[in-house]
């Protein structure tokens, strides 16, 4: 694992991506090598910009990320880019379809493209997620993109492992507004109007001012730092420099009130948890008893002839009884 991990810090993109093989893999036995090898890496991580970037499907996540990420390669910066895709699984096509959509990105030497694969528990893509990024840290990135696609709980659980989220939204007018959840906005740092060329200019105009009025009546992200809500073109690459400049000044801002330091140990905290809480649930998953007896008593919970409570006590009591615990 040494090896490896010599190779990945210095920079070798191939040894990399063996990296994040063996941290995604779901065997067992791969387990302690990737751990060893996320230990040996750990000093060298945490220097990147973690930058999540959100929005429904087809809003230009994946241009964006082509041409942003272009524009930090060309002023010298390393970049790594994670697409979690709950659908990639499914279809395969929208990996696809990024690969294409990242092509002149993923052929640059500084920058280095993974597709997140869904499947398993939410615990588990975002375990594989923060762990990539981890490596991809100590191979050097100074910035970290992470793609989602804004349906479900990926969004949230990438919320809450970047330093900033990014919203991208296209310029649909009202309709797309009311779409978005609120809860959704609240998640944003900056929150970002796409398409805002050719005959889709108006539009994002009008819907990046509604958009501000919106964010206005929100609760920041942070206090005191107000959302900016910016207009862009990824296809033109319009309006790019400042939604990264918008991105960099609130993260050294965060950095300089001692926020970002903060946030990033509850991240760890709130993962550590999550981690117990998994593993937890794994227990009872490979416990043949502790599994059955928690089915019946999800049936009897469903059917309304047991409470919650007092089931989820005689699961954990099974599991603590079991002989195997001794
Ligand atoms: N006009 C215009 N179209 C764009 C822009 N960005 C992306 N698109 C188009 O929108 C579609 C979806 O883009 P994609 O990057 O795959 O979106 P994603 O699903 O959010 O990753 C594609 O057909 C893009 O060519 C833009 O800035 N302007
Ligand atoms: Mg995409």
């Amino acid at each position: 694992m040494s090896d490896l991990a010599g190779a990945i810090r210095t920079g070798d993109r191939r040894a990399l991506s063996r990296g994040i093989t063996l941290v995604e893999s779901t065997r067992p036995v791969d387990r302690p090598d990737a751990e060893a090898l996320l230990d040996d890496l750990l000093p060298g991580t945490g220097g990147a910009v973690r930058v999540g970037i959100s929005g429904a499907p087809g809003a230009g996540k994946s241009t964006l990320i082509e041409a942003l990420g272009g524009m930090l390669v060309a002023d010298g910066a390393r970049v790594g880019v994670l697409a979690v895709d709950p659908s990639s699984t499914r279809s395969g096509g929208s990996i696809l379809g990024d690969r294409t959509r990242m092509e002149a990105l993923s052929r640059n030497p500084a920058a280095y493209i993974r597709p997140t694969p869904s499947g398993g528990t939410l615990g588990g893509v975002a375990r594989r997620t923060r762990e990539a990024m981890l490596l991809i840290e100590a191979w050097g990135a100074e910035v970290v993109l992470i793609e989602t696609v804004g349906v479900g709980q990926s969004e949230v659980g990438v919320a809450h492992m970047v330093d900033q989220f990014v919203l991208l939204v296209s310029p649909g007018g009202g309709d797309e507004l009311q779409g978005i959840k609120r809860g959704v906005m609240e998640l944003a740092d900056v929150i970002a109007v796409n398409k805002a060329d050719g005959d889709l200019a108006a539009a994002a105009d009008r819907a990046r001012g509604e958009y501000a009025a919106a964010a206005h009546l929100l609760r920041p992200r942070h206090a005191g730092l107000a959302t900016p809500v910016l207009a862009c073109s990824a296809r033109e690459g319009d309006g790019l420099d400042q939604l990264w400049a918008a991105v960099t000044e609130r993260h050294r801002a965060l950095e300089d009130d001692g926020r970002l330091g903060k946030l990033r140990t509850a991240q760890a905290q709130e993962w550590f948890w999550s981690e117990v809480r998994d593993g937890l649930l794994s227990e009872i998953d490979r416990d043949p008893a502790a599994a059955g007896l928690a089915d019946r008593l999800e049936r009897e919970v469903v059917a309304g002839t047991s409470l919650p409570p007092a089931a989820a006590r005689e699961v954990v009591s099974a599991l603590r009884e079991r002989p195997s615990a001794g």
